[in-house]
């Protein structure tokens, strides 16, 4: 099923110039960008974005990371897309993260793990909508999706 997935390169993915090489691996796998920006994070909108996390003993560090420099927020779509960008991702902690996924080949501590992608497509849907306006998705076909889906 055709899906969209909020995907973010966090502080240490733009600090370390890895903002391509990671768009690159989502887009090679075949996704459609729909939205990017770059941003400061404020307070207010990381503190939503990580509602769940609320009360657990990293939280405030997790606030002050965010929100220390500029992230890539984007909007990628296309088959599965939520769950199959977390493959790419790898697992939260990247020192167990398999080798080829973006945590695994790049980065080693939870806390500066590069990037963020929704886990489920309700999460998505929040995500966007708290990143995004209507007006700055793009919707476009591409020819080769036949190759791709
Ligand atoms: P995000 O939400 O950033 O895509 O990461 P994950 O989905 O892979 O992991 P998460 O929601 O469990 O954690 C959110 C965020 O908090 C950081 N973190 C996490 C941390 O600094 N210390 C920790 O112990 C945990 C569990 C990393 C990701």
């Amino acid at each position: 099923m055709t899906e969209q997935s909020f995907v973010m390169v966090k502080p240490d993915g733009v600090e370390r110039g890895l903002v391509g090489e990671i768009i690159q691996r989502i887009e090679r796998k075949g996704y459609r960008l729909a939205a990017m920006k770059m941003m400061v994070i404020s307070r207010k909108l990381a503190e939503k974005h990580y509602a769940e996390h609320v009360g657990k003993g990293f939280f405030q560090e997790l606030i002050d990371f965010i929100t220390s420099g500029p992230v890539v927020a984007m909007v990628w779509e296309g088959e599965e897309a939520v769950k199959t960008i977390r493959t790419l991702m790898g697992s939260t902690n990247p020192r167990e993260a398999a080798p080829g996924t973006v945590r695994g080949d790049l980065a080693q501590a939870t806390n500066f793990n590069l990037i963020h992608g929704s886990d489920s497509t309700e999460a998505a849907r929040r995500e966007i909508d708290l990143f995004f306006s209507p007006d700055e998705l793009c919707e476009y076909s591409r020819s080769l999706d036949r190759w791709i889906q």
